[in-house]
């Protein structure tokens, strides 16, 4: 166990053109719900049993009117950079026109961390999305890629040179199979046959913005975040082996090889065909728009094994765990790096997101989150050694800055570097956020 965080002095990451930043998204934190349009969450969170707390996003974590005092936190940590998303209901009104006040609010965010010298990495879409567009099918209907490509254009001209970076969409996966297919994530619907095509529709949603953010936002990087969980057989057995890569192509290539080899993995033709995409001509090119930049997310990996009646079965993940459950094994993250770059020709990576759920306890005025501390340890080593062996990684961000809602966990998970009292809005910087302020501050 360690207290401090700590990289071999001759690391990359240790260098001042490594840029480490803090990650938010707008429906986590932003509460201020009587500003905007409602979205699919606000929706999901009134369905009953949807939710594990019965809670839901209209305040979270009040950055909405507290915005002035978590940027004053933000830069108190010494981090280089802000990963922010933006609420589309906020910003743009029902008719597809900018909703001034919202656009003034981000601004006003951005020239606060203009101001203070922080990057700011803005996301154009963390899940989201106006209830209006669902009740036109949602990410089922091709409209909404187009709905999307406007709000990117009308939203980027407005922030004129404000933005270091736009990652167009967070985690296609978990917006395209949690949400339309295992139901679990707002819209909640439930199907195999849908989640392919969700996500195709993503892709080019996707695709689309690019094209808008070249002309629109030349100077700034613009690009995607994916999140990836790395896929293991449970043993050497060539089927356990078969079982996991067909994981790793349904869950994580899905999103990835579309967007570099213009295609999708080959599994395609395993799936029964009214579970596919539809593809128009057309459309891998738009999908394929260069990128200058990949957001890479990573928790944790799962282990498959083989069954007779699916293509693959998941088995429960072994200790250690985090808070959610998830299986800390920080070498999937090394693993993930260096095979994700000898798959695909890559633009630089930024690690947009990579943290851990801890069970943490208020004890006077202080958290002694030991155990994310050793967590971020520990990735952040994994990191390292996939640097060593030739992967370009341009910087880290941590998840999060601070507590926040956790989607279908509610408020009952924290991620947070920084302690949400829900009930008074004080925030606490945890030992990690401590720890992470000592090793940027110190490189
Ligand atoms: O809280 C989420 C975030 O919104 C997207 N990536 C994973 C995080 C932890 O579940």
């Amino acid at each position: 166990m360690t207290v401090k965080l700590t990289l071999p002095a001759q690391s990359k990451m240790l260098s001042q053109d490594f840029i480490y930043g803090v990650a938010t998204a707008s429906f986590q934190i932003e509460g201020g719900e009587n500003n905007r349009l409602p979205c699919i969450w606000d929706t999901f969170c009134d369905t009953a049993g949807k939710v594990a707390d019965g809670s839901n996003g209209l305040i979270a974590c009040d950055h909405y009117n507290l915005w002035q005092q978590d940027i004053e936190l933000i830069e108190s940590l010494g981090v280089d950079a802000y990963r922010l998303s933006i609420s589309w209901p906020r910003v743009i009104t029902e008719s597809g026109e900018l909703n001034q006040q919202g656009v003034d609010f981000y601004l006003d965010i951005l020239n606060e961390l203009q101001r203070r010298n922080i990057k700011a990495f803005v996301t154009l879409y963390h899940w989201d999305l106006p209830q209006h567009l669902e009740d036109e099918g949602g990410w089922l209907n091709r409209a909404t890629a187009y709905k999307f490509r406007d709000y990117a254009d009308l939203i980027s001209k407005a922030f004129g040179d404000r933005v270091y970076s736009y990652a167009t969409l967070n985690e296609p996966f978990c917006s395209a199979f949690l949400g339309y297919e295992a139901g679990i994530h707002a819209p909640g619907i439930v199907g195999k046959e849908f989640g392919k095509k969700a996500a195709h529709h993503l892709l080019l949603a996707h695709g689309l913005a690019m094209q808008v953010l070249e002309k629109n936002s030349p100077n700034s990087k613009n690009g995607i975040v994916l999140n990836f969980t790395p896929c293991y057989p449970e043993s050497d057995s060539e089927a356990d082996i078969k079982a996991s890569d067909f994981a790793d192509d349904y869950f994580n290539q899905w999103y990835i090889k579309p967007l570099f080899d213009g295609e999708y993995p080959e599994i395609m033709s395993q799936l029964p065909a009214e579970h596919h995409p539809e593809v128009l001509e057309g459309d891998m090119e738009i999908i394929t728009h260069a990128i200058d930049f990949l957001g890479v997310n990573f928790y944790t990996r799962s282990i498959y094994r083989a069954n007779s009646d699916e293509h693959f079965f998941q088995i429960d993940a072994p200790e250690p765990r985090t808070d959610i459950g998830w299986e800390i094994y920080p070498k999937a993250f090394t693993e993930l790096l260096v095979s994700l770059n000898e798959k695909y020709s890559l633009p630089a990576i930024y690690i947009t997101e990579n943290g851990a759920a801890m069970a943490d306890k208020l004890v006077d005025g202080a958290v002694n989150d030991i155990g994310r501390i050793d967590y971020y340890q520990n990735h952040l080593n994994a990191v390292n050694d996939a640097i060593e062996q030739g992967v370009q990684v341009n910087g880290y961000f941590a998840w999060s800055l601070m507590d926040n809602f956790e989607w279908a966990e509610g408020y009952l998970k924290r991620f947070g570097i920084v302690h949400v009292d829900y009930d008074t809005q004080v925030r606490t910087i945890k030992a990690s956020g401590l720890a992470y302020n000592d090793l940027i501050t110190n490189r």
